[in-house]
């Protein structure tokens, strides 16, 4: 028997029973940008400002002692991307979990995690996170509540997931901040979470942390629609923000929101943050896919950091002396953290086969 070849010679279809007429659906209300950005206080804008500065003195540090050769495997930093960690962080209450991908540290260094365990961990030593064993991207730290430190793209979207349905299993008020790259959010398993979160109304903030590049893919090449990734949820209807993610104070306004909606029972939400990352993919990109032009426009004219040191000096919340004063301190913890890292024991040989899941 030949296969029909045109449509018309196919089996009539029986005609059916009209379907009901769909119920109108009320759209997720995504928006392109946070309202507003409210100010804010002295206070505010020194912590922003320090907790930032820590995390781009650490990543220098660990960059340079990976290139004496201290650091082994891979290695991705998280300069330029500061200010969203940074302001996510702030809308942070005791039990809200954190997960990411393998660009980590920043993230660990904001949930409070110790700067000298966590380069001690990089270096591959004894008290390091994973006791040495796990290296950059496989970290955690129950009693911060950071669930890693994940290697595998796309992974934290759905145990993030599920760490927001454990949560509301267990009849908590905790929320799930459920970070991964926008090369990431073209996974299928990121829309597969998208569903059930919406489904269970889970407290979940995804953020999509979009740097422009995923590894030497600029993210117009590798993503249909890449200017409105924060409405990658719509068809959930999961509602999503775009936010301006260098500046710290866009940052925490939009996550303020996304939280509070998420905490009471309103169902996930997206939060697309746009982002850069000064430094190649890891310590082995050379990033030749993009001009120094780009980075030092981005460095010179949207530098998180500088936007905060720029306004606290603007205001009078501090002067120069004190901001350096900043700077010394973090300087030291950060070369006080190098030290231990690199004259801590390794691991024992025998720990090699303990915490192995067979
Ligand atoms: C499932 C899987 N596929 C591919 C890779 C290799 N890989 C590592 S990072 C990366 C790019 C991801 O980019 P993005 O999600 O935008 O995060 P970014 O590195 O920009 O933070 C790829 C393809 C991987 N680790 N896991």
């Amino acid at each position: 028997m030949t296969a029909p070849d045109t449509l018309t010679d196919a089996a009539p279809v029986a005609a059916e029973a009209p379907l009901p007429a769909a119920e109108p659906r009320a759209e997720p209300e995504s928006t392109e940008h946070a309202a507003p950005v409210a100010s804010f206080t002295p206070e505010q804008e020194l912590k922003a400002y320090r907790d930032m500065l820590l995390i781009r003195r650490f990543e220098e540090k660990a960059g340079q002692l990976y290139g004496m050769g201290l650091i082994g495997g891979f290695c991705h930093l998280y300069i330029g991307q500061e200010a969203v960690v940074t302001g996510m962080e702030m809308t942070r209450q005791e039990g809200d979990q954190v997960i990411t991908a393998y660009r980590d540290h920043g993230h660990m260094l904001s949930c409070g995690m110790e700067p000298r365990r966590v380069m001690a961990e990089l270096t591959g030593r004894r008290h390091g996170y994973a006791k040495g064993k796990g290296g950059s991207m496989h970290m955690f730290s129950v009693a911060k509540n950071f669930f890693g430190g994940h290697g595998i793209v796309g992974a934290p979207a759905p145990l993030g997931t599920g760490l927001a349905f454990a949560n509301k299993y267990r009849g908590n008020i905790s929320v799930s901040l459920t970070y991964f790259g926008e090369g990431a959010a073209n996974q299928g398993q990121v829309y597969e979470s998208f569903n059930m979160a919406s489904l269970w109304k889970l407290p979940v903030v995804y953020v999509i942390e979009n740097n422009h590049y995923a590894m030497g893919t600029a993210v117009e090449r590798g993503s249909a629609r890449a200017e409105e990734l924060y409405n990658r949820g719509s068809v959930y209807g999961i509602p999503g923000i775009r936010v301006d993610g260098m500046d710290v104070r866009a940052v925490k306004e939009a996550g303020m929101a996304a939280v509070a909606r998420v905490r009471t029972g309103g169902g996930p939400m997206i939060l697309e943050m746009i982002t850069y990352r000064y430094r190649g993919h890891s310590m082995s990109d050379p990033a030749k896919y993009r001009s120094r032009e780009e980075v030092q426009k981005m460095r010179e004219q949207h530098d998180p950091i500088e936007l905060v040191r720029g306004r606290i000096l603007a205001s009078d919340a501090a002067d120069e002396e004190t901001l350096k004063g900043i700077d010394r301190d973090i300087r030291a913890m950060v070369n006080e953290a190098a030290e231990f890292a690199t004259n801590d024991p390794e691991p024992n040989p025998s720990e090699l086969t303990t915490d192995v899941v067979a």
